[in-house]
């Protein structure tokens, strides 16, 4: 049988954080990953705009003939899975739902904070997830709408990384949660920071990890998880629609490898 790949989509290079992950816990895989740097970020953008996008993410990478497609990218999910999910016929998994599973595994006083990007908050759709699942849960959240830019600007542990993560995480300290979810691909990057504001009694979700095992479950359900013999011919492909140069670098960084094959990508035309 021909052997196809994961495809995994983001607005940018954040969706690298579930890469990662794949590549360690799914070692037969091979991945093809969409990153739209050219439009990135995606957290402030009108819903509208937002489904566009994904959905021109989407057919690119269902001309590389993928098995199954991840949303890699939390704001893409909360405006635009339902919609993709409608389109397609491949299985397709968000970073939301393995989030909000996690979190309510592991709270055990069932008060679950959530921070994310304007798009993502402002959807509601983590809140309501969880009180979907679970009838006494009690949330919180709130948008960050610096921690992006602080990320990409290099400031992980900066003293005015500091200083904006301690502000925005303030209102939620006095809440009594014990879980607070990362709603957003950059945020594991701040996490010894927001761990810092939050304290030790509080559970951080990476639901960028938390997919992946849903990703490998899903995978085993359709029967169509790579075997230990096609690790040989598995690929990593990446695609930008900006700079390869510069999403090489962060890649090969993050990804901890050093020859990493990035290409440009020419969206093709939604009419
Ligand atoms: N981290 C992110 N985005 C960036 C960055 C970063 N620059 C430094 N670091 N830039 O996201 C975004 C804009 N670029 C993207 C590539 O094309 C041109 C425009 C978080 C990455 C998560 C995997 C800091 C940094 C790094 C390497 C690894 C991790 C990291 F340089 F946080
Ligand atoms: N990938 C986005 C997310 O997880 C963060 C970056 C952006 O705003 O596009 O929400």
């Amino acid at each position: 049988m021909e052997k196809k790949a994961i495809g995994f989509l983001d607005s940018g290079v954040g969706g690298l954080t579930v890469v990662k992950e794949a590549m360690k816990q799914l070692p037969n895989e091979s991945i093809y990953y969409i990153g739209d740097n050219a439009r990135c970020p995606y957290g402030p953008r009108p819903k509208e705009e937002i489904v566009e996008f994904t959905w021109d993410l989407t057919q690119f990478l269902l001309t590389k003939n993928i098995k199954m497609l991840v949303i890699a990218c939390n704001t893409a999910t909360a405006v635009a899975l339902d919609e993709i999910r409608k389109r397609v016929d491949i299985p397709v998994v968000g970073v939301i739902l393995p989030g909000s599973r996690a979190a309510i595994k592991y709270s055990r006083n069932k008060r679950i904070g959530v921070i994310g990007t304007v798009g993502t908050i402002g959807s509601n759709v983590y809140e309501d997830t969880l009180h979907e699942k679970h009838p006494d849960v009690y949330t919180a959240s709130i948008s960050c709408p610096k921690f992006v830019p602080l990320v990409e600007s290099n400031q992980i542990n900066t003293s005015i990384a500091k200083k904006v993560v301690f502000e925005s995480l303030e209102p939620l300290t006095k809440m009594g949660l014990d879980t607070l979810i990362l709603g957003c691909t950059h945020y594991p990057l701040l996490s010894p920071l927001i761990k810092k504001v939050m304290g030790d009694k509080v559970t951080l979700i990476d639901s960028g990890a938390e997919t992946v095992s849903e990703v490998s479950t899903i995978l085993d359900y359709y029967g169509i998880t790579a075997s230990s013999q096609e690790k040989a011919d598995k690929v990593y492909r990446f695609y930008t629609t900006g700079s390869t140069k510069m999403f090489a670098e962060i890649a090969a960084n993050w990804l901890e490898v050093n020859d990493i094959q990035v290409e440009k990508a020419i969206l093709p035309k939604n009419n």
